[in-house]
């Protein structure tokens, strides 16, 4: 027995498994029509960096219920009010001691309630990054992987009348099986329960899911579906009021409690410039949830994308989930509506909201000021593609991304990757998948994008070709030693030097999953990253690489094999707000040298007739562990138009200014 003991307190203190979990519930969709109660606020912590909560050392696990207190037990842990976290926020940003941790914390809070019969009772989470087990009144309850999709669990049965005692287990780190994988990607992966929280009361059966939208431009037709939940869902009539005064429809669910319908109406049509939101209510004997929604159509056809039937030109910018109004994640809607005000500042109809499902208030803040938007997940770089478990996580979270915004008209296009690597058989079949699941899910046929990785020696030989010819035929460049290098170059790579000075340069993408995809975006660093990479096959500084690759931009012409349209999804330069470099004006990281890139590649663009959009990066500068130069990086990639504060450095203007420009266009 001692034996016993002795080894169950060890695993106690080494061997604390986790549980698992059954997954949470289906996701309800329309949190802002639903009735609620917000359980934002002040939430009481435990960090538990080794990961001993689920047993605790002494006093039980930590999502137990309180003890009573005789004073004689051992209890080695306590939530109250002398550690805690607001909620919604990262812990990073809110506890120095936590700016770079990565590991578990236990939140808890008292949930006050008194059920009634009759309702059911969910508990929802905007996002809590990375995986959360919940537990109420001592049960666990459900678990959840995935930072930055929402989800709810059902807590009907474990509720009590007075206090809950709420526990969320949040477990912020990553390796390389989840979605991301651990810090290849360039974005600080905050921890936390970093969304709003509430709980949500619905009837007995009530509306859980609903899509409404035009379905045909040409005949204003129109189409709904609805899936009831609970136990009187089958054979149910169900109301669709749309517009004013205007629809009236109704159906009767199936056996599986879902209905569908269809009419035509002239209702006004949502777009940048006029974006109408319509009253929509979807009810029945006893339940009901109402929404306001914009109907338009997104439809890619050749290399245009038409929005409501006529060509469009997406005037975009790349955005992450962060705010200038505070540090750390964005969360509510002052950020929101901050955010996307200085994109409409900037004369843009269109943001990318990089690189996963950004929060709620974002999308409806888009819906109401007139923004269009590029949704992804965070498909980055290198994913464990053969991983049926990573596979898995990825299905959900392009499922809860288009569950959550599948009635906001903002939303032109879902992507699901952004340079994905490597180029393999196993990529490709597991983006399949989520593409498949995308269009299954997602009746109005939204395009689907993703950012295409390039082959990098293949597509740029054309432009060495012609930075080498261009170098040749320059007097300055008078090193002997120089020119016969470059001469021996040339010899091997140009057979005809006018030719390849007087013509186009191509950038053919060609990636595969563009196959996939309905809207090819492409990252491209011309004046930025492309100096650096090509400057080591030239025989010359990078300084003079950068001089005659701005000079070469205005011929670029990127194109692709695909006859689809393309999105330049990203450009960019790091710049520092105010910086000035002892080297001299106009160095790298300075505002002008940014500004000197946009110029350059807002020429180039303008003059690609395959680009169909822009969504440079980024709007503001964002935290990146992978960024730590000193006094200048300092922990934040400098690329933003805008520092962490919402200071506009040069750039901002350029932008600006071209996006007034197309904009009377
Ligand atoms: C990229 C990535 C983005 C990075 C950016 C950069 O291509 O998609 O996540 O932050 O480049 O600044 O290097």
């Amino acid at each position: 027995a001692a034996e016993s003991e002795k080894e169950s307190g060890l695993m106690a203190l080494f061997g604390a498994s986790v549980p698992s979990l059954p997954p949470n519930a289906p996701l309800m969709s329309n949190l802002e029509g639903r009735e609620k109660t917000s359980l934002n606020g002040a939430w009481n912590i435990v960090v538990d960096e080794h990961n001993m909560g689920d047993r605790g050392l002494f006093g039980g696990a930590y999502y137990a219920l309180p003890q009573e207190q005789t004073g004689m037990e051992l209890v080695e842990f306590g939530f109250d009010s002398r550690r805690q976290l607001q909620v919604p926020g990262d812990w990073n940003s809110q506890d120095e001691r936590l700016f770079r941790y990565r590991g578990v914390v236990w939140y808890q809070r008292a949930v006050d309630l008194k059920p009634e019969a009759g309702k059911r009772y969910f508990l929802h989470f905007d996002g809590v990054n990375y995986n959360a087990n919940v537990y109420l009144n001592g049960k666990p309850l459900a678990t959840h992987r995935g930072g930055y999709v929402p989800f709810n669990v059902e807590v009907t049965d474990v509720v009590v009348e007075g206090s809950n005692h709420l526990v969320v287990r949040v477990d912020a780190s990553l390796d390389e099986s989840t979605v991301p994988t651990r810090d290849t990607s360039d974005f600080f992966k905050y921890g936390g329960i970093t969304r709003d929280v509430h709980l949500v009361t619905v009837a007995e059966t009530f509306v859980h899911q609903y899509h409404v939208f035009l379905e045909d431009l040409q005949t204003r037709q129109f189409k709904a579906w609805v899936q009831l939940d609970g136990p009187a869902a089958a054979n149910r009539e169900v109301s669709f009021m749309v517009g004013k005064g205007g629809v009236n429809v109704s159906a009767r669910t199936d056996e599986n409690g879902r209905a569908e319908v269809s009419f035509k109406s002239d209702l006004a049509l949502w777009s940048p410039e006029t974006p109408v939101l319509h009253p929509v209510t979807i009810s029945g004997e006893g339940f009901g949830v109402e929404d306001r929604i914009g109907f338009r159509s997104v439809e890619v056809r050749g290399a245009e994308i038409l929005l409501n039937g006529e060509p469009v030109y997406l005037r975009g910018i790349s955005m992450h989930d962060e705010s200038f109004l505070k540090s750390g994640v964005a969360y509510d809607r002052a950020d929101a509506e901050a955010q996307l005000g200085l994109i409409k500042e900037l004369n843009g109809n269109f943001v990318r909201l990089a690189h996963y499902p950004h929060n709620e208030h974002t999308l409806r803040a888009a819906d109401e000021m007139g923004l269009m938007v590029w949704s992804e997940i965070p498909i980055v770089s290198n994913i464990d593609w053969s991983n049926e478990d990573t596979l898995a996580v990825a299905l959900q979270q392009i499922t809860d991304n288009v569950h959550r915004d599948l009635n906001r008209a903002s939303i032109v296009m879902w992507s699901i990757a952004n340079e994905t690597m490597p180029q393999t058989a196993e990529r490709l079949a597991f983006l399949q998948k989520l593409a498949e699941r995308a269009r299954s899910l997602d009746l109005s046929n939204r395009p689907l994008a993703a950012a295409l990785v390039g082959n990098v020696t293949e597509e740029f030989t054309a432009v060495i070709k012609r930075l080498v010819a261009e170098m040749l035929r320059d007097p300055t460049l008078d090193d002997p030693a120089v020119h016969q290098h470059l001469q021996g170059m040339a010899a091997q790579l140009i057979d005809d030097m006018d030719a390849v000075l007087n013509g186009e340069i191509e950038v053919m993408l060609e990636d595969p999953l563009g196959d996939v995809v309905d809207v090819i975006g492409y990252n491209e660093y011309f004046g930025w990253y492309y100096a650096a990479f090509l400057n080591k096959m030239l025989p010359v500084d990078e300084a003079t690489t950068r001089h005659f690759i701005f000079k070469i931009m205005k011929d670029i012409r990127f194109r692709n094999v695909f006859g689809k349209p393309i999105i330049i999804s990203e450009f960019g330069a790091g710049a520092k707000k105010g910086y000035v470099s002892d080297k001299g004006p106009g160095m790298i990281w300075s505002e002008e040298y940014q500004q000197r890139v946009y110029e350059h590649q807002l020429d180039m663009l303008a003059r690609n007739e395959q680009v169909k959009g822009l969504s440079p990066w980024i709007l503001k500068d964002f935290r990146s562990a992978l960024r730590p130069l000193n006094g200048i990086q300092d922990i934040y990639n400098r690329k933003g138009l805008v520092s962490e504060k919402g200071e506009r450095k040069k750039a901002f203007y350029v932008l600006r200014d071209f996006y007034a420009q197309s904009a009377s266009e």
